[in-house]
């Protein structure tokens, strides 16, 4: 790195009066001025002024609460759409037998609130076989593809916190037995920290800005930038089935939702399960003006919440689960559209290096992060649509530590066994109480699939796997 470099990062920041950043120059060596180097590069400093002066198109979240209206979708039991469950499920069918189909697991998030320090996919969730929340969705890929006759390519989005032990980790499982040609993983953008108060970019190490994973709206460019959109193109993927890691009962390349998608005509589906309370921690799909959309549940005010209907039920009822289907044809034109996604900004704390250069460990928010969510494209997407689905057959999300209310893995471990113990039962097989089993994908990915695998009237009376 010579002076002329050095001058060129110099004018880059000087121009936004965030200079400060190079003042522990002279005391780096060639690699960590390589490292800061790469990160001011990487900046668009234009588009942070925007973010810090609050001059980005912010949204009136109370506004669009108090127009908010219950999103056009089809319901649980199937009504509400000009065609049959069956015809949905048919059609998805069609799609994965014709390799239209891919999948996209976003899995960057540190496990903070879980209190696990591996990546989230690598925590064991299997109630009885202790296998991992990925290992959970390639058995998925494996057992629909083989239905099917098909191979799913996996695009597995990681962040700088999660890709390393992510891709150890499927190195050692050999991709638990999945083409290894039909996964990417592929790692999301970055957005840096300022002080909220000055604006200033914080350092968290001499040699480093403080960096955060850019959200999961970061998903579309990090799909572009890493050739995944190229690779579903080649392959004749023109679907993406998205869902978080933190989810074991994500519906994942599910024929029927993906059906749904297809009839509808839509660019971008999204299921959505009834809210158990209004302030529930989970997005609210909505529509506004004709568009749908979800108001995160951290911008949406008490009163619309709590907000009945002439039957007493919550206005806003349809909670987003975070589950999508996406055309790929619509995610390369928002990857190309400058108007694509709003950022969010949330108020947290974060260790930086101060004047003096010592580390500090703020103890109150100190700083506004930037973040996409993938959530955004639904008011851009012709025809969005809105699938309604039963939580205890699409979602147990794995997000707080043991001893939670809400969201642990010890809920999310109790859901998959009642939902495989109605599957068993539905086939007349009898279990004692407090029996616990679990069925691999591999084994059977609904209760149809157990048909001649399991001899009707069986009596279980001890935990089982069936793999
Ligand atoms: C998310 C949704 C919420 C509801 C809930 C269901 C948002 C903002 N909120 O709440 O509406 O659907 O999930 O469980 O989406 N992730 C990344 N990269 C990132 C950020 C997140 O991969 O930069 C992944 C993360 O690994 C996790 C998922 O996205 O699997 C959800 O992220 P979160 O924990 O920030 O969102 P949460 O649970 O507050």
């Amino acid at each position: 790195m010579n002076q002329d470099q050095y001058s060129k990062l110099f004018s880059k920041l000087a121009a936004h009066q965030q200079e400060h950043v190079l003042r522990y120059w002279d005391e780096l060596d060639s690699d960590e001025r390589e490292k800061l180097a790469r990160q001011i590069e990487s900046l668009d400093l234009d588009e942070l002024d925007r973010l810090i002066a609050g001059q980005d198109t912010k949204q009136d979240f109370s506004a669009i609460a108090a127009a908010a209206e219950s999103p056009p979708h089809v319901r649980f039991d199937g009504t509400g759409a000009a065609w049959t469950t069956e015809q949905a499920k048919a059609a998805g069918e069609e799609a994965l037998r014709q390799g239209r189909v891919g999948a996209v697991v976003v899995a960057g998030g540190q496990g903070t609130r879980l209190g696990f320090d591996l990546p989230k996919g690598m925590y064991p969730i299997g109630p009885v076989s202790g296998r991992t929340l990925f290992q959970f969705f390639a058995d998925t890929l494996i057992a629909i593809g083989r239905k099917y006759g098909t191979v799913i390519p996996w695009y597995v989005m990681t962040s700088d916190a999660t890709d390393d032990q992510t891709r150890e980790y499927f190195e050692r499982q050999n991709y638990f037995g999945l083409d290894r040609q039909a996964v990417i993983i592929f790692k999301q953008g970055t957005m840096p920290a300022v002080d909220s108060k000055t604006g200033k970019l914080l350092m968290s190490d001499r040699d480093s800005l403080a960096m955060s994973p850019d959200g999961h709206g970061g998903t579309v460019a990090a799909l572009e930038r890493s050739g995944s959109l190229d690779d579903a193109q080649r392959r004749g993927v023109t679907i993406l089935s998205y869902i978080q890691v933190d989810n074991p009962l994500a519906n994942l390349c599910d024929p029927t939702l993906i059906g749904h998608h297809l009839l509808s005509k839509s660019e971008m589906t999204t299921q959505v399960v009834r809210k158990r309370y209004a302030m529930e921690k989970v997005g609210n799909v909505v529509s506004v003006g004709g568009k749908v959309q979800i108001i995160e549940y951290s911008d949406l005010p008490q009163q619309a919440a709590e907000a009945t209907d002439s039957h007493g039920q919550l206005k806003l009822w349809a909670g987003n689960i975070a589950v999508h289907v996406i055309d790929v044809a619509f995610l390369r034109r928002m990857q190309r559209s400058k108007n694509g996604f709003p950022f969010h900004r949330a108020a947290k704390k974060v260790t930086f290096l101060n004047d003096d250069g010592a580390t500090i460990e703020p103890t109150q928010p100190n700083a506004t992060k930037f973040e996409k969510f993938i959530f955004d494209l639904l008011p851009q997407a012709d025809n969005a649509f809105v699938v309604e689905s039963l939580p205890e057959t699409s979602f147990a999300p794995v997000k707080n530590a043991a001893g939670s209310d809400t969201d642990t893995a010890a809920l999310a471990q109790e859901a998959i066994v009642q939902l495989h113990r109605g599957w068993l039962e539905s086939r007349g097989v009898q279990l004692s109480v407090g029996v616990r089993v679990e069925i691999s994908p591999l084994f059977g990915v609904c209760a149809e699939d157990l048909d001649g695998k399991i001899e009707r009237g069986a009596i279980i009376n001890c935990d089982q796997f069936w793999s």
